[in-house]
C-alpha cells in the first residue's frame, strides 16, 4: 500500500486519517491458501527490498499514490521481482501503469484473482488483465490477520457494498463501477461486525443509502449490536424519517454528504443530481439533526466562483449548520473521469499528468480555473479550511446540541475527529506525490 509522499526530512508517514487498508485484506482473502502473502503498508514501515523473498509484489494504486507506487515497483524490479498493480487508477489508466509494471487489473479483483495468480505460477503472467463482470459481493470475508502489528486508527472499515448510480463529472467511482450499485447480503455484514469487535465502524460504501429498502435492512439488523458507525450518503436521505430513525437506532453517529457547492450553476456544471437542491439544504440539515446525526460536509470549488465570495459564503453556511467536519476541496482532474476528458478538451490542463509532476505537491491546482489563478484557487480552499478548523469556529460548532453537545461520547467524537482533521490540513498541504 503505497503513500502519498513524505515531506523532506520527514521520517514518518503522516498519522492523520491511516485507517486499515481494506483493498489489501480483500486480496488476502481471495489469495489462495497455499500461497504466503505478507504485506508492508508503505504508510507505516520502511519496505525491506533487499531481504523479501516474494514472488509477486501486488500494488494497490490509486492517482495520488501512483508516483509512488511508481518509486516501488522500480526498487522491486531491480531486484528481479514480477510486479501487477490494481485498484482505481490501474483501472482508470492502464495504459500508463503498464510502462511500470508487468500486469495490471482493470476492475475489480473478487472473480479474476485466482486466475491471476494461477497464470503467475504456471509462468503464463498476462499483461492485462479486465474483470469483464461485476462479481457478486456474497461471501466476502477480507483476511484482517495482515494488519496485524500495525497501528491503525481503531476503527473498523466495512463494505456494506460498491457503486453508486450517480454521475457526478469529476469522480472516479462513477467509471470504476459503470453506474452501477451491489449491496452485499445483510447476513454478511452482521456476521463481519461480530467476528470483528470493534467500537467505531466505518462503512466504507460510496452511498450507504443507495438503496432505501436495504438500507433499512441493515440498519434494522445492526441495532442489536449496539456498535457505533459512520459512512456516506446523499443529502436525499433526509426525505424519510423511518430510514434517519433506524440509522440513528443502528448507531450512525455522522455521515459525509457531498453538498458539493452553493452556487447553482457549479452544481449543473459537475452534473449533481437533482436532489442536490440548494434551497432545500438547511432543511435537510435540520432533518438530519433531529436524529442526531452529525453530518461531515464536502464541497468542491473550481467550477464558476469568480472570487472569494462563495468561498465566504460556503464557510459561513458551514459555520451557521455547525457541521462536525468539512471539506473544502479544489476540483481535481483525475484521469478516466468525464472532467477530465472536458478540460484537456478545452486545453485547461496545467499537465498532462499532474500527478507525475516531480514539483506537483498535495493542494496544488492542476487545471486553469475560468475565473481565478490555480495558485488563488488553491490558496482559498486552504484559508477556508484553516479557518473552519480555528478554535473560534470549533468551539461555535462543539455546542450543536442536537448532535455534538448531546452526550459524553458526541463530544469525545468532535474533539477527537476536529483534533485530527486540523492535523491533516497543515500536514497534507504541500505534501510532495512520491519519496524524495
Ligand atoms: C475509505 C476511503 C478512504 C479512506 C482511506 C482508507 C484507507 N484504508 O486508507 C480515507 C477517508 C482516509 C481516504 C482518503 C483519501 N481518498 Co479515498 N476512498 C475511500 C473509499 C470510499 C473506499 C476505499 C475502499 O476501502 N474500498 C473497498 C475496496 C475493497 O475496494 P477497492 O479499493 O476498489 O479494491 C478493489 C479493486 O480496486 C481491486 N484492487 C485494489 N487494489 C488492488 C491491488 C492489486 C494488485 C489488484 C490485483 C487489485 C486491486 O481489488 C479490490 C477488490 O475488488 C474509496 C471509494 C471506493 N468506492 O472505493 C475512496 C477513494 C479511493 N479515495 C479517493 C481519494 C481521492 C482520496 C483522497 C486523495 C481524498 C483527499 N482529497 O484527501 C485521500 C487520500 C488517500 C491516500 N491514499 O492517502 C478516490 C481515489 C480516486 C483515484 N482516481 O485515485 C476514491 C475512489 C473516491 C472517489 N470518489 O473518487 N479514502
Ligand atoms: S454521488 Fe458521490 S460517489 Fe456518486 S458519482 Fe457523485 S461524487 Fe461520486
Amino acid at each position: 500500500m503505497p503513500s502519498v509522499g513524505r515531506k523532506l526530512k520527514q521520517k514518518k508517514y503522516l498519522k492523520t486519517w491511516l485507517m486499515e487498508p481494506l483493498a489489501i485484506a480483500q486480496l488476502a482473502s481471495l489469495t489462495p491458501s497455499h500461497v504466503d502473502v505478507e504485506f508492508f503498508d508503505d504508510r507505516l514501515e520502511l519496505i525491506d527490498y533487499e531481504n523479501n523473498d516474494a514472488d509477486l509484489i501486488a500494488i494497490n494504486i490509486e492517482t495520488y499514490t501512483a508516483r509512488r507506487a511508481y518509486e516501488i515497483a522500480r526498487k522491486f524490479k531491480e531486484k528481479g521481482k514480477k510486479i501487477i498493480m490494481g485498484g482505481f487508477h490501474a483501472t482508470l489508466n492502464h495504459e500508463e501503469v503498464l510502462e511500470h509494471v508487468d500486469s495490471v487489473l482493470i476492475g475489480e479483483a473478487e472473480n479474476i484473482w485466482k486466475d491471476i495468480i494461477k497464470d503467475f505460477e504456471d509462468g503464463n503472467l498476462k499483461k492485462i488483465y479486465k474483470a469483464e463482470q461485476r462479481p457478486k459481493l456474497d461471501g466476502l470475508s477480507p483476511d484482517r490477520s495482515i494488519y496485524k502489528g500495525k497501528e491503525y486508527l481503531k476503527l473498523g472499515l466495512i463494505e456494506a457494498g460498491r457503486g453508486c448510480y450517480f454521475s457526478c463529472n469529476f469522480c472516479s467511482v462513477t467509471n470504476f463501477y459503470k453506474h452501477s450499485y451491489t449491496a452485499r447480503p445483510v447476513e454478511d455484514i452482521i456476521k463481519e461486525v461480530k467476528e470483528l469487535n470493534y467500537r467505531y465502524y466505518f462503512f466504507v460504501n460510496d452511498n450507504i443509502c443507495a438503496d432505501f429498502d436495504y438500507a433499512k435492512k441493515l440498519f434494522k439488523a445492526l441495532i442489536p449490536l449496539k456498535i457505533k458507525w459512520i459512512s456516506q450518503a446523499s443529502i436525499n436521505i433526509s426525505k424519510d424519517k423511518e430510514l434517519l430513525r433506524l440509522m440513528k437506532e443502528s448507531g450512525c453517529i455522522g455521515v459525509l454528504i457531498g453538498f458539493e457547492s452553493l452556487s447553482k450553476s457549479s452544481l449543473e456544471d459537475m452534473g449533481k443530481p437533482a436532489i442536490n437542491k440548494i434551497s432545500t439544504y438547511e432543511k435537510a440539515i435540520d432533518d438530519i439533526y433531529e436524529y442526531g446525526i452529525g453530518i461531515y460536509a464536502t464541497f468542491v470549488f473550481g467550477y464558476t466562483e469568480k472570487d472569494e465570495y462563495y468561498f465566504e459564503k460556503t464557510y459561513e453556511f458551514a459555520r451557521r449548520n455547525k457541521f462536525l467536519l468539512v471539506a473544502f476541496n479544489h476540483l481535481v482532474p483525475f484521469p478516466g473521469t468525464p472532467l477530465y476528458k472536458k478540460l484537456e478538451k478545452e486545453g485547461r490542463l496545467l499537465y498532462k499528468k499532474w500527478w507525475l509532476e516531480p514539483h506537483f505537491r498535495f493542494g496544488d491546482v492542476a487545471f486553469r480555473p475560468q475565473h481565478m489563478s490555480p495558485e488563488k484557487l488553491s490558496f482559498l480552499c486552504h484559508v477556508y479550511r484553516k479557518k473552519f478548523y480555528s478554535f473560534s469556529s470549533f468551539w461555535y460548532r462543539f455546542f450543536n446540541f442536537k448532535t455534538s453537545f448531546r452526550s459524553l461520547g458526541s463530544m469525545y467524537v468532535f474533539f477527537l475527529v476536529n483534533i485530527i482533521s486540523k492535523m491533516d490540513v497543515r500536514k497534507r498541504k504541500g505534501l510532495p506525490l512520491g519519496k524524495k
